[in-house]
């Protein structure tokens, strides 16, 4: 469904912040998103707010400010030369931090701040299924373990909406090396916490919580693979996915699951939380391609956040890539 508000790049910079004025459009929100609820499918409309960038206490609220991130020490993280320009102007950070899709806590697009109830220390990783020993890994242990870059990357959504992100992070094939799969493992199934008291969007029981999301085991290998930790060069805030999400830049991007507690090395192909939902909607391999429609709507082109209306691109331009992982899958339904 669509209902035509002003977006958050479309808002004035003076619209932003005063928390009266947030308060009021909150309530004129609750009302939208009550109503949107009836539209199945990663995809409402909603104006976002700003919000404040400043990780470590910022978490949840002022009360905890002097807690300080005890992953800070890896920003800012070197660049990868091979992904420092992604063709495209980075999005304001006040754009993409703003402007967010974590169901977990709403169904709107402003839930930055309902997502600073994401409580990211302690964390905890579990890494289990077909590997050679299971794992409980404490997040800033995993850290310790991994080599830190910075990456921009292109970020296409389904819903037809676009941004490029510089993040900070490690490629997931570090994560799984450290693993050590079994030679039987065929995907990777990684699943976001579970918690309806921290995560208020949990409680509503038509959805199957908890989010899951799977890769095949040569997908989760590829170089373009990345586990974030970081934006901007800095810890990310929690409406971003912290501690750790995934980012796969030539899928759509529901693909890349944020917040992860669990990955899981198996047989079969896991079943995600979005095809779980609507599965004529939304498939396993979720490739960015402008030829293929969402059933409700084109992928010709996408918005910028903050910017033009694009062209979209095969495999979000990341084609030369990774075109060669689905070789001989033609029958697949590789691009929903
Ligand atoms: N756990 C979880 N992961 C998620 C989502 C979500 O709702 N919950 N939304 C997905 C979708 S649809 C998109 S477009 C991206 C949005 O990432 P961003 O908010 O950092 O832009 O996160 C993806 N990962
Ligand atoms: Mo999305």
């Amino acid at each position: 469904m669509l209902i035509k508000v002003p977006r958050g790049w479309e808002l004035p910079e003076s619209a932003a912040t005063p928390e009266r004025l947030y308060l009021n459009r909150r309530a004129l929100l609750g009302g939208m998103a009550a109503g949107s609820l009836l539209a199945l499918g990663a995809c409402d409309q909603a104006p976002p707010e700003p919000r404040s960038t400043d990780l470590a206490g910022a978490a949840s609220g002022s009360s905890d400010a002097a807690v300080v991130d005890p992953s800070l020490k890896y920003y800012p993280a070197a660049k990868n030369p091979a992904y420092a320009d992604a063709g495209r102007p980075v999005t304001a950070e006040t754009l993409t931090s703003t402007y967010n899709n974590f169901y977990e806590f709403g169904t709107h697009k402003q839930v930055w701040s309902e997502a600073q109830a994401l409580k990211i220390r302690p964390w905890q990783v579990k890494i289990d299924g077909m590997v050679e020993e299971e794992q409980l890994l404490d997040i800033d242990a995993l850290f310790a373990k991994m080599p830190f870059e910075e990456r921009i990357y292109r970020h296409r959504c389904v819903e037809a909406w676009s941004m490029v992100v510089p993040w900070t992070g490690f490629p997931l094939a570090k994560l799984v090396e450290l693993a050590k799969p079994l030679s039987g493992a065929k995907y990777l199934r990684m699943e976001t916490f579970m918690n309806p008291r921290m995560a208020r969007g949990q409680q509503q029981s038509w959805y199957p919580w908890p989010y899951v999301e799977g890769l095949t085991m040569a997908e989760a290998t590829h170089e373009l693979a990345f586990l974030v930790t970081g934006v901007y060069g800095k810890p990310a805030a929690p409406q971003f996915g912290a501690p750790i999400r995934l980012h796969v830049p030539w899928k759509y991007g529901f693909k890349s699951v944020k917040s992860i507690v669990r990955f899981t090395f198996t047989e079969s192909r896991p079943r995600s939380f979005w095809e779980e939902l609507g599965p004529s909607e939304y498939g396993f391999w979720a490739n960015v391609n402008p030829e293929v429609p969402h059933p409700r709507w084109s992928q010709a082109s996408e918005e910028q956040l903050g910017g033009e209306r694009i062209p979209t691109v095969i495999y979000n331009g990341y084609g030369e890539q990774v075109a060669d992982l689905y070789k001989g899958l033609e029958g697949e339904a590789l691009y929903m």
